[in-house]
């Protein structure tokens, strides 16, 4: 029955649809059509007759249907599905000795930024949770113009020269013939060209890792990859690698529930995002550099302009200087997350670039795909990409030109400035305006021109090996499964083969692990390009018992399942504790009515049990009776809920009464395995990875 909405017939704006009875009809708050025209009627298209046919002359209706027949615009073609936030960033300590660039001079001064997250090789309709690189691109709206840091959740990339790039793009892509498989790397046609790109290998390592299955964006870490300059006013240089830092702890999911996140909720970190926000949890990321002159960059076994390497911080420490708080969703996906343009190349003065090949061939990329993604040379102008700074030049025209320029000189020099009442326009300033460093690569005009790869790039396999010896042994299991999995999604044998043989480069005992469950015989290492060293290891590389794994349930959901029966204030009792502790309590019933307590109260839910799955949640409690156990015994999703949990090494807190469900579900008493006060909230806050042995096989 229509409450405030209504149902109407007849003619004269009315309707057979529930409308509501008052809206607004003045003012700001009227329908109009892109002229401004207002509208009368937004239910009916104009008929000749109440049954006759329509009329061409509803500019309305038309007007309404060609806008959205021109909806989509391409999507980025790697990066499509992303998820962004507004904040700002905040520096600690004032960087003048390092850089001149305005956004680093004074402690304590406060940067908007706009923050995108995305995976790469899905579309933008794909989900949140496949095995991928998560991009990571802040967009600094700086006094002196915009700073893009466009970077990835990974500190290395596949590929040491841009001109690999659209190969590697199209071999992690849907197969040009079929088109599939959609958002995965777990297929021939990567593989063939990973086992042929030696240079891969280290970054193969991070991508098999638990790094690419993230629990949530707000615990992955940020890597601005290449190496870049800063130049301070004395015009020094000094090599910088940006790092984020999540505050929140990097946490990763088990590949499992990774997989069922997928169908549990293909938005899982989009939603977790915008919750977080909503609810005042903001993520807050540290900004911390590793800086570095020419003397240590030549100390070191492998070239900086190397995209493939890393400087491990053991080696070199990271400075923390600022934090990013992305504290307001955007109001509108399309106008701010998807139409966002980043691009490596917009550095304000005292930021540069170095050699690095592969950012040399970023500054050219960005640019270009803007233009056939945003359609028009003026994408700068939109809202969301906009500099938050005075903006002036000789640029003119273009399709969609928002602006309207004064003046009569549209070129530069120009002398009108010197005529009365004439506006000759802006004026380069060699004092302030952006300077190339110049470094003697950039001034070596002595050089060939040449194809090549310099032989300090040669060293494919020590870092990958660095990576891989330096994680926990749980980490370690769940890459060398990783690439079990992938490579059983290999049809070409050879393949298979030629990618171990890469493999015992890296460590003869992965390749026997990976070997061992594709039950393939190891090959012979393949050839190397320089000889593999023993790096010191970097303990610091790991999520798992790593120095950066959450220590308490802050940011964490907590699912409490309840069932009829349930004590009401046990339930109440355990989200005071669990807010108290900075996390949120989502209380799961079979119904979303709730359940009736056993005081005969009713219990709300936040969630119905169905589709509120364990994955959804990073740790359980059963606050159930023994009537609301022994229904629950019939119910495979509840069985389902707990046997995901301890699957997935997660805390569960339950009453005596939750006994059978718990035994149903094959619940090994552990340490996870708690009961319902303090000792819950503690264990909440962990993965119990002692446990993975008792229930998976892994290589
Ligand atoms: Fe990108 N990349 N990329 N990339 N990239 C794009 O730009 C490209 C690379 C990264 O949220 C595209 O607007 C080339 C490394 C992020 O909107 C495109 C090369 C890193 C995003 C492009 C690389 C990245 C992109 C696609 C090799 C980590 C998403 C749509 C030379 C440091 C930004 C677009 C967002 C997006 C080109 C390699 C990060 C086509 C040619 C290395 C986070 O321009």
């Amino acid at each position: 029955m229509a409450s405030e909405f209504t149902a109407k017939i007849g003619n004269g704006g009315e309707t057979h649809q529930q409308v509501p009875e008052t809206g607004p009809h003045d003012g700001e708050g009227h329908l109009t059509t892109n002229q401004g025209i207002r509208v009368s009627d937004n239910q009916n298209q104009l008929k000749s007759g109440e049954r006759g046919p329509v009329l061409l002359e509803d500019f309305v209706l038309r007007e309404k249907i060609f806008h959205f027949d021109h909806e989509r615009i391409p999507e980025r073609i790697v990066h499509a599905r992303g998820s962004a936030a507004h904040g700002f960033f905040e520096l600690f300590e004032s960087l003048s000795d390092l850089t001149k660039a305005d956004i680093f001079q004074r402690a304590g001064e406060k940067t908007p930024v706009f923050t995108r997250f995305s995976t790469v090789a899905g579309g933008a309709g794909s989900v949140d949770t496949p095995r991928d690189v998560r991009g990571f691109a802040v967009k600094f709206y700086t006094k002196e113009g915009n700073w893009d840091l466009v970077g990835n959740n990974i500190p290395v990339f596949f590929i040491q020269d841009a001109i690999k790039f659209p190969d590697l793009v199209h071999a992690v892509k849907m197969e040009a013939d079929r088109g599939y498989p959609q958002a995965a790397s777990a297929h021939d046609t990567f593989w063939d060209f990973i086992s042929l790109m030696p240079e891969s290998t280290h970054m193969i390592m991070w991508a098999m890792s638990d790094r690419t299955i993230p629990r949530s964006l707000r615990t992955i870490e940020g890597f601005g990859v290449h190496t870049f300059r800063m130049v301070n006013a004395a015009g020094k240089s000094t090599f910088v690698k940006f790092h984020w830092k999540p505050k929140q702890g990097v946490a990763s999911t088990v590949w499992d529930e990774a997989v069922k996140l997928a169908g549990a909720d293909p938005d899982f970190h989009r939603r977790d995002l915008f919750e977080a926000i909503q609810r005042g949890d903001f993520p807050e990321w540290e900004l911390g550099l590793q800086t570095f002159d020419q003397a240590f960059a030549d100390s070191l076994p492998f070239d900086v302009l190397d995209p493939t390497k890393i400087i491990p911080e053991e080696v070199l420490p990271i400075r923390i200087v600022g934090r990013m708080v992305l504290d307001r969703y955007p109001d509108n996906f399309f106008a701010e997350t998807e139409q966002v343009a980043f691009c490596p190349a917009n550095v304000p003065p005292g930021i540069d670039f170095t050699n690095d090949p592969l950012l040399q061939g970023r500054l050219f990329s960005y640019l270009d795909t803007q233009k056939s993604r945003l359609g028009t040379a003026n994408f700068h102008q939109l809202p969301i990409n906009a500099p938050k700074c005075p903006v002036m030049n000789f640029q003119r025209d273009g399709q969609m030109q928002m602006a309207i320029p004064k003046g009569r000189a549209n070129y530069e020099p120009n002398s009108l400035s010197e005529t009365a009442g004439e506006i000759g326009g802006p004026r380069e300033c060699p004092m302030t305006g952006f300077t190339t460093f110049p470094s003697a690569e950039a001034a070596n005009e002595q050089g060939d021109k040449l194809r090549i790869r310099p032989e300090s790039f040669a060293d494919h396999y020590s870092q990958a090996r660095l990576f891989f010896r330096s994680l926990d042994p749980a980490e370690q299991a769940h890459l060398a499964s990783a690439l079990v999995f992938e490579l059983s999604k290999v049809g070409i044998e050879a393949v298979r083969t030629r990618m171990m043989s890469n493999l015992v480069n890296v460590d003869p005992e992965l390749a026997a692990r990976v070997g061992d469950g594709l039950n393939m015989p190891v090959p012979k290492a393949s050839k190397t390009a320089a000889p593999v060293l023993d790096l010191d290891l970097s303990p610091a590389l790991r999520i798992v018992n790593g120095p950066r794994a959450p220590s308490d349930i802050k940011g964490h959901v907590i699912g409490i399942l309840i069932a009829d029966g349930s004590d009401a204030k046990a339930v109440d009792a355990l989200k005071a504790a669990i807010a108290k502790a900075g996390a949120v309590a989502k209380v799961i019933a079979p119904k979303i009515g709730g359940a009736k307590g056993a005081d005969g109260t009713l219990i709300p839910a936040d969630g119905q049990l169905a589709g509120t799955p364990s994955v959804t949640v990073d740790a359980i409690a059963l606050v159930l009776s023994d009537t609301g156990c022994a229904a629950l015994l019939k119910e495979a999703a509840a069985v389902q809920f707990v046997m995901d949990a301890f699957g997935h090494l997660k805390a569960i807190g339950a009453t005596d009464a939750a006994k059978p469900l718990l035994d149903k579900a094959g619940v090994e008493p552990d340490e996870g395995l708690v009961g319902l006060g303090d000792d819950f909230i503690a264990a909440a806050a962990l993965r119990f990875w002692d446990r993975e042995p008792k229930v998976r096989m892994l290589a």
